[in-house]
């Protein structure tokens, strides 16, 4: 399938999907919400993808929602409806998707852009990267799984105060507050995420899969079904082409080879 909004590519076990709306800092037009699941539904049914990165071209990550095409909606429009079918989705299906999401924070991320950052596993930002939940600016609330990613990892005091200031958070504040795993100057963004891909792709792919599952799963779990949970998930990592490797490659002192299953 070609695409009109993203650019996508599957290179040596990583998958890479480039928002591609730079005039808009990558705002989200239906096409484009479309074409990001068409997008990762190839690389859930791919094995040989072992590793996304999502990233934006241009300044922007993703400015979120296109508030052009807002403007043009009916009255009757749905906003949930939309949300049910777009957003919802994406989010649901990268948090689904069995393998490691880096993303590639590249520039500014606001709105609903910043709940697809948010979904993704590991985000290394560029100095030059900032996160606005802009949602307020336009009387609404923060959505895209931003209520319930946002809150888990930077608290519910500071992400309340960025839904109700929509102020900029810097790069540097994002890493102080745990929002981002690393900063990184803007001229060493792809290299630094290529070197983290490549080491990704050639891991012990389902591993990290199962290890997303056991991780995501927890969050509504008590510790009593956690243990249990892991001990089912584990009997799968257990059996795995890359458990013995890993097992054999320590024994006999050398690097293993993943295979990612
Ligand atoms: O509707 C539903 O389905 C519900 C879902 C809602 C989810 C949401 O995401 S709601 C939040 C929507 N997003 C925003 O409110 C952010 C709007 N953008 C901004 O506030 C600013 O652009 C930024 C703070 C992100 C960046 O500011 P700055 O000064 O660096 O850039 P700029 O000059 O404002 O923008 C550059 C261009 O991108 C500009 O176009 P122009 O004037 O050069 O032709 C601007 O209009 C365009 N742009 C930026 N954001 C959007 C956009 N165009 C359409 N939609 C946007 N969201």
């Amino acid at each position: 399938m070609t695409y009109e909004t993203i650019n996508f590519e599957l290179v040596d076990g990583v998958a890479r999907l480039t928002f591609n709306r730079p005039e808009s800092l990558n705002a989200f037009n239906n096409t484009m919400i479309f074409e990001s699941l068409d997008a990762i539904s190839r690389v859930h049914n791919d094995p040989a993808a072992r590793c996304m990165v999502i990233s934006g071209s241009g300044r922007g990550f993703s400015a979120g929602q296109d508030l052009k095409d807002v403007q043009s909606r009916e009255e009757s429009f749905s906003i949930g409806e939309h949300l049910r079918q777009g957003y919802n989705r994406l989010v649901m299906e990268m948090v689904q998707l069995e393998k490691p999401i880096i993303a590639a924070i590249n520039g500014v991320t606001a709105g609903a852009g910043c709940g697809i950052a948010l979904a993704a596993d590991i985000r290394i930002a560029s100095h030059r990267a900032s996160f606005i939940l802009s949602f307020s600016r336009v009387g609404l609330i923060p959505d895209s799984g931003l209520t319930w990613t946002l809150t888990r990892l930077i608290g519910y005091a500071r992400a309340y105060e960025m839904a109700i200031t929509a102020e900029r958070i810097s790069a540097e504040k994002a890493l102080a507050w745990g929002l981002v795993n690393d900063v990184v100057p803007s001229e060493q963004l792809m290299d630094v995420v290529s070197a983290w891909s490549r080491s990704l792709a050639t891991g012990p792919t389902l591993a990290f899969g199962l290890t997303k599952r056991a991780m995501t799963g927890a969050a509504s779990l008590d510790l009593r079904e956690s243990l249990e949970y892991e001990a089912n998930i584990q009997d799968i990592a257990g059996r795995s082409h890359d458990f013995s490797e890993g097992v054999d490659a320590f024994i006999e002192k050398r690097e293993p080879k993943y295979q990612g299953k």
